[in-house]
């Protein structure tokens, strides 16, 4: 029967879709372990072949490694020191943001797909007028009046070295796109994935204890070369967060042909958001579709066409009998 099949059809589009969604699972792709960090950490910082580097005021233990402490005027990094050859890949994050602040606290932390690793400087701890790639994780919302969003905020930012970072905006009007994201305090792990796949940048994250991906924004159009380095930086002032990275997942991605044979290495970071500066930012809540409303839309409109059907099967019966009646 039509209906027994469209349900199942659809429902297995919604598991496997749910299925996809799962964060240990990162289809046709493999981890690299030069771009990833988990514990234990194997006493990398301490020889010199090592390709991590610590910046500042970044310190390890065994649980984590610790960009800034809870307290102030403290700035730190922590940087892969191999160039990403592959253009396309995934990077799943653990990270716990959490200090003894209740209203005051920040500033957060940016992971970086930078040019220049190791660099100091005002933005979350590295260098303004960057090149690359930054995913900024902002706890404080510095703007003076109200956003059209709270924070902590994510947001992304590409810059091709002429952009300035404005903290007094929280980098409104650089923004490529961005989500408000409560990651700050949880019990549970806090993770974010970043993926970049032929120009498409999809920020999710996993911060509810749920061990699923939530999609935060996903913008196109994104231009990025290889061979930039993979970092992590945080500075505190007068407010200040203990900023931990626990572990780094990167996965290359499957790479079509044509891109795999171009030459990325000197492509010049370019994403819409960086075009022009922006009077404000939409409102990226409510866009995109989960799969369980469309599901439900599905199943509503086949119970619609399955109601019409029906009634208009009944009509016509009656109609018959009706007209049977009259002859
Ligand atoms: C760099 O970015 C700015 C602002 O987006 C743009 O106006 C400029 O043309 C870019 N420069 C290059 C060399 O692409
Ligand atoms: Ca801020």
């Amino acid at each position: 029967m039509y209906f027994t099949s469209i349900i199942s059809f659809v429902i297995i589009l919604f598991i496997q879709h749910t299925y996809e969604q799962d964060q240990d699972s990162v289809p046709n792709s493999y981890e690299i372990r030069e771009h990833s960090i988990n514990r234990p950490y194997p006493g990398v910082f301490s020889t010199g072949s090592s390709h991590w580097h610590l910046v500042g005021n970044t310190l390890v233990t065994d649980r984590y490694i610790r960009l800034t402490s809870d307290s102030q005027s403290k700035a730190g990094g922590l940087w892969n020191m191999i160039p990403v050859a592959y253009p396309d890949w995934e990077m799943h994050v653990n990270f716990k943001v959490h200090g003894t602040g209740k209203e005051l606290f920040g500033d957060g932390f940016v992971i970086w797909y930078a040019r220049d690793p190791k660099l100091s400087g005002p933005v979350f701890g590295y260098q303004d007028y960057f090149h690359g790639l930054a995913i900024i994780m902002d706890t404080y919302s510095n703007h003076n009046g109200p956003h059209n969003h709270a924070h902590p905020y994510i947001s992304a930012m590409v810059n091709n070295g002429s952009l300035h970072y404005d903290h007094d905006r929280d980098g409104t009007h650089t923004i490529v796109n961005g989500c408000e994201a409560p990651f700050r305090g949880r019990e549970t792990d806090t993770l974010v994935a970043i993926r970049y796949q032929n120009d498409r940048l999809t920020i999710s994250t996993d911060i509810e204890g749920k061990n699923v991906w939530k999609e935060c924004f996903s913008a196109s159009d994104v231009h990025l070369p290889s061979h930039y380095y993979f970092g992590f930086t945080s500075a505190t002032g007068d407010l200040s967060d203990n900023h931990d990275i626990i572990s780094v997942h990167t996965y290359q991605l499957e790479t079509s042909e044509q891109r795999r044979n171009e030459d990325r290495k000197n492509i010049i970071p370019n994403a819409p958001g960086a075009e022009a500066e922006r009077a404000h930012t939409e409102d990226p809540s409510g866009s995109g579709w989960s799969a369980l409303k469309i599901f439900f839309l599905i199943l509503f409109l086949v119970i619609v066409c399955l109601g019409v059907g029906i009634g208009a099967y009944y009509y016509m019966n009656k109609r018959q009998y009706h007209r049977a009646r009259f002859y």
